[in-house]
């Protein structure tokens, strides 16, 4: 019989990455998906008679328990979150609901319907469980590259709820003896990512420069230095995390990193442009505590899962022009909604 897994936050850029993944995989993928009027699953539509949605929200301990009683999952991915930093200050106790409280729902979830009790009491046939940690809780770094020994320093209301999300599936593994992982994973972008994250702000902005659709383009810390890999290498991951014999914890990412300044230099190389003529540092982008500089070392997920990034940056970065440059040109963007409506 083929595996099921159920994802959470499938309707966000990993979550469609990842049910092609598992699909690929021989995988029968279900979906969480909350509100009313679902699935609004713009990313997966072309997987639409693939995948099957069941009803959610990670703010719903009851609704969480209900969805894994439903369907009944070998493996369950915790992608759902609040996910853009910034927004964590604006909205700091819903970010501590979702992105932290929310995996405590989904192990405890997991947990009664596995029948698991407060003693430790592994069981073969268990419940797998994901977690997609986030290299945010290394905030100011103590030491670089990170790697899974590296101790954490968040700094955002994001990072401090993923630290929380993050120790508690450790301690759920810990406690009961449940196959649960975490990855953390460093800042992986694609085509589908949404465009308030820094990477698709500027391949989207630089598509605009290019077909004369905008004359500028609006950006914060430029001398931020991130370790930026491809998306569809990252869901890769997180599958060979699971399948594992034994659960852990993995860094994963490329190992270099670049600046914002790398970044937009890059992307404007790409059409020909060069870039300081076009960009405007806005003092309003930036953010109350800054995380400087991310750069991994996924030395032990190469060894011991076989992990291995396969696109660099540079493919990455004119991956994600070309891909704005075909988008904005069948289409002039009005908005950031119709830019999603039409996401490949
Ligand atoms: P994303 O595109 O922002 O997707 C977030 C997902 O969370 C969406 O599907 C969203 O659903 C869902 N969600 C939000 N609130 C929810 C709630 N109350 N109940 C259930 N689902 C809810 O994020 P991503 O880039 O794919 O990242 C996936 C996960 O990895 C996130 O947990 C993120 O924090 C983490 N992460 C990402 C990166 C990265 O570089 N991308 C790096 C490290 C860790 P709606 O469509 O309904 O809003
Ligand atoms: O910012 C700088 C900004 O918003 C990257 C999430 O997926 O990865 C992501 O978090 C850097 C920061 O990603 C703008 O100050 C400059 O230093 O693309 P970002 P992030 O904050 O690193 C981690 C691993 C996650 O877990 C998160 O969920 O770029 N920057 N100017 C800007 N950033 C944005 N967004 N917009 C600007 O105009």
């Amino acid at each position: 019989m083929a595996r099921r897994a159920l994802i959470t936050g499938i309707t966000g850029q990993d979550g469609s990455y990842l049910a092609e993944h598992l699909l690929r995989e021989g995988y029968d993928v279900w979906g969480l998906v909350r509100g009313q009027a679902n699935p609004r699953v713009t990313r997966v539509r072309r997987l639409l008679e693939d995948i099957r949605f069941v009803g959610g929200d990670l703010l719903d301990q009851g609704s969480l328990i209900s969805a894994v009683e439903k369907v009944q999952p070998d493996e369950v991915y915790n992608l759902g979150a609040i996910s853009f930093v910034p927004l964590s200050w604006e909205q700091a106790e819903l970010t501590a609901e979702v992105t932290g409280m929310g995996v405590l729902r989904v192990l405890e979830a997991i947990r009664v319907c596995s029948g698991i009790s407060s003693s430790r009491s592994p069981k073969s046939g268990q419940i797998r469980f994901y977690q997609a940690s986030s290299s945010e809780m290394f905030g100011q770094v103590r030491e670089s590259p990170q790697t899974e020994r590296t101790p954490f320093h968040p700094r955002s209301p994001y990072g401090v709820a993923k630290t929380y999300g993050h120790f508690l599936t450790q301690n759920y593994r810990e406690s009961y003896g449940m196959f649960a992982v975490s990855g953390i994973l460093f800042n992986h972008e694609s085509p589908r990512r949404g465009a308030e994250f820094v990477t698709r702000k500027v391949s989207l902005g630089v598509a605009r420069i290019k077909l004369g659709l905008a004359s500028e383009l609006r950006l914060g810390n430029l001398d931020a230095r991130r370790d930026w890999g491809y998306a569809g290498d990252y869901v890769r991951a997180m599958h060979l995390m699971v399948a594992a014999d034994r659960p852990d914890d993995y860094v994963i990412g490329t190992g270099r990193t670049h600046s914002v300044r790398e970044l937009v230099a890059a992307a404007f190389e790409a059409v020909g442009l060069d870039w300081e003529r076009y960009v405007v540092f806005d003092q309003s982008l930036r953010r109350p505590a800054e995380v400087d500089l991310l750069c991994a070392d996924p030395k032990e997920a190469k060894a011991r899962l076989g992990w291995e990034p396969s696109v660099s940056f540079e493919d990455l970065v004119a991956m994600m022009v070309e891909s704005d440059i075909a988008l904005l040109s069948g289409k002039t963007l009005r908005s950031e909604s119709d830019a999603e409506a039409v996401w490949p």
